[in-house]
């Protein structure tokens, strides 16, 4: 009998990172009964900022993710931030019987699949589809904005750690893979690199760069889901990574349609009533 818990809080809103980590902890729930969780519905608008006690750039938020943003849990105290990190550290805390992660002890190159696939959402599909969406979405038409953009967030990307480096040799002290693979930066910068040194003076140009190479990485999804129910063959925590994404990926323009086996393996993930329990609870309630 897994012992009971409530102390799991997850800070949140429902946007595509934002629903992945409730969607586990209801997957869990669904099989292990536990974990009990508590949801904190934050505020991700800079017009909230020094107005709204839980808008993510406040002090409070900024000692558990010291990256202000969500999605982020607590888990005893002890603070845990970026989706992917979530994931794999709740795998571990409460999938005993690996229904939705690989142990790395009993599977290590079953682990190392899953990590792989992981990163290819966190650092792939993530970061483009998010600058796809702004670009086609919100950005006006002058490019100058898209150059300040991206120059900005890595600015700010490098601030975080630069307060992370306050006393410390290495970001976790002493030098290790975090220092080695620093998630968040590598793409920022790629596209500040490429906005300053590359880009023609169009935006177009922009929002055409993201919703291709967004087509490209679903293009990958859709190979790999040949032959397979899920992308490692039984579902899991790879899957409700990516599917966090595909909920908007008609937003920039890309119907599901051009990709067959990505819609019916999203139709799969959107008849399990774990996954809408997840984006409920990560929904805070209308007023
Ligand atoms: N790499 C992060 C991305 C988190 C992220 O971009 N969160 C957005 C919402 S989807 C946010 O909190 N934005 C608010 C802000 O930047 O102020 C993760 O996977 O957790």
């Amino acid at each position: 009998m897994a012992e009971p818990t409530t102390s799991i809080v997850h800070y949140t809103f429902p946007t595509a990172n934002g629903t992945v980590v409730s969607t586990l902890l209801e997957e869990l729930k669904a099989v292990y009964g536990v974990p009990e969780y508590k949801t904190v519905h934050m505020s991700i608008r800079d017009a909230d900022i020094g107005k709204v006690h839980n808008q993510v750039k406040s002090g409070w938020f900024l000692k558990i993710n010291p990256n202000g943003r969500i999605p982020a849990v607590t888990h005893d105290g002890f603070s845990v931030f970026e989706t992917s990190a979530i994931l794999l550290y709740l795998a571990q805390q409460f999938d005993k019987d690996s229904k939705f992660s690989r142990s790395a002890v009993a599977d290590p190159k079953g682990y190392s699949e899953e990590v792989q696939w992981l990163f290819f959402a966190h650092g792939g599909v993530g970061p483009m589809q998010g600058q796809a969406n702004h670009f086609n979405l919100y950005a006006p038409e002058k490019l100058p904005y898209a150059i300040n953009r991206y120059l900005n967030e890595t600015r700010r990307l490098y601030a975080v750690v630069e307060k992370q480096l306050e006393g410390r040799e290495f970001l976790l002290g002493t030098y290790g893979i975090a220092d080695i693979k620093h998630g968040g930066i590598g793409p920022m910068h790629g596209q500040a690199g490429h906005f300053v040194l590359y880009a023609p003076e169009k935006i177009p140009y922009g929002a055409d760069r993201y919703v291709a190479e967004t087509r490209r990485l679903y293009a990958v999804v859709e190979k790999q889901l040949e032959g397979r129910e899920f992308l490692l063959g039984t579902y899991g925590i790879v899957d409700i990574k990516i599917f966090g994404w595909t909920r908007f990926l008609e937003r920039v323009g890309i119907p599901l349609e051009e990709f067959p086996n990505v819609k019916a393996w999203y139709e799969r993930i959107n008849a399990r009533p774990a996954v809408h329990a997840g984006i409920a609870t990560a929904t805070p309630p209308a007023n």
